[in-house]
């Protein structure tokens, strides 16, 4: 079976150690970070979603999935991240309140390291008084808010709302899978990235057109 192949399937069976050891193997056979994460790791948790949705696995099978998944980019990550990169600027990033979800948002959070910014990860289930507090306190150039599920993406205006009821104007970037660009607008954000290939290169244009 292909390497790539082999890696998806025992991200569905959640075996961590199997796909700590493939995904190193991979890289010592030099396939590229980004080829490894969309061509092994996202294929197979969107594969475990699609079973989810046929109820075919529950739960604990997803969390166990993303477990593995959540160290293959702990294995990733430094291949992915140049420190010797010029700050850029500061991101504060977290998953939208009443979100337990965290994969896109570690994902988002290494594009940007690797883009040469500066991130503060403030986890998931975070509330807008959070997000506001660590925007102010690290002088943030952006917020970036993750929402998965349909039921939590409303939060996200809560989450605009109160930056801007303080006066903050730091760029908001929005994103996650239930997402639109049009919902992104409605709610007032500044920029959304349907993925995190393109998340910087959002970003980036924002702090262009200040
Ligand atoms: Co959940 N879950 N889950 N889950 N889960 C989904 C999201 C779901 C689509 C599964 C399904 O039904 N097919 C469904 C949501 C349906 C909906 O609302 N539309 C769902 C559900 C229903 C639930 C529960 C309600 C299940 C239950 O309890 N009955 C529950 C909710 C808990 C909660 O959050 N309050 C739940 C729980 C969980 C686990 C905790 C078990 C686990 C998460 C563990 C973890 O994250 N550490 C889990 C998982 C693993 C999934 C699936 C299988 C995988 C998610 C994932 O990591 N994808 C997911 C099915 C799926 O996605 N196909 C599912 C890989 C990741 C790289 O993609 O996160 O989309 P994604 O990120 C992308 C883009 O969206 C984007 O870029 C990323 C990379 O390209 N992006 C951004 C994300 N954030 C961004 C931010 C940006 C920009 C782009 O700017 C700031």
């Amino acid at each position: 079976m292909a390497l790539l192949q082999e890696i998806s399937e025992y991200i569905q069976q959640g075996d961590m150690n199997e796909v700590s050891k493939l995904t190193s193997m991979a890289l010592q056979q030099n396939f590229n970070p980004q080829e490894i994460i969309d061509n092994g790791l996202i294929v197979g948790m969107s594969a475990i979603g699609e079973r989810f949705k046929r109820n075919e696995v529950f739960v604990p099978e997803m969390l166990i999935a993303a477990r593995a998944m959540n160290k293959a980019l702990e294995i990733l990550e430094p291949k992915m991240v140049n420190a010797k990169i010029k700050k850029t600027g500061t991101l504060v990033i977290g998953t939208v309140e009443g979100d337990l979800h965290d994969i896109g948002k570690n994902l988002i959070g290494i594009m940007f390291k690797g883009a040469g910014f500066n991130v503060i990860d403030l986890g998931i289930d975070v509330s807008a008084e959070r997000f506001l507090e660590s925007a102010v306190d690290h002088k943030a150039d952006f917020v970036g808010i993750s929402a998965l599920l349909t039921t939590t993406m409303v939060n996200m205006e809560k989450t605009i709302k109160e930056l801007r009821a303080n006066n903050i104007t730091t760029k908001v970037l929005v994103g996650g899978a239930p997402l639109t660009e049009k919902f992104a607008h409605e709610i007032g954000a500044d920029g959304y990235a349907p993925d995190a290939a393109s998340a910087v290169g959002v970003a980036k244009s924002l702090m262009n057109s200040r």
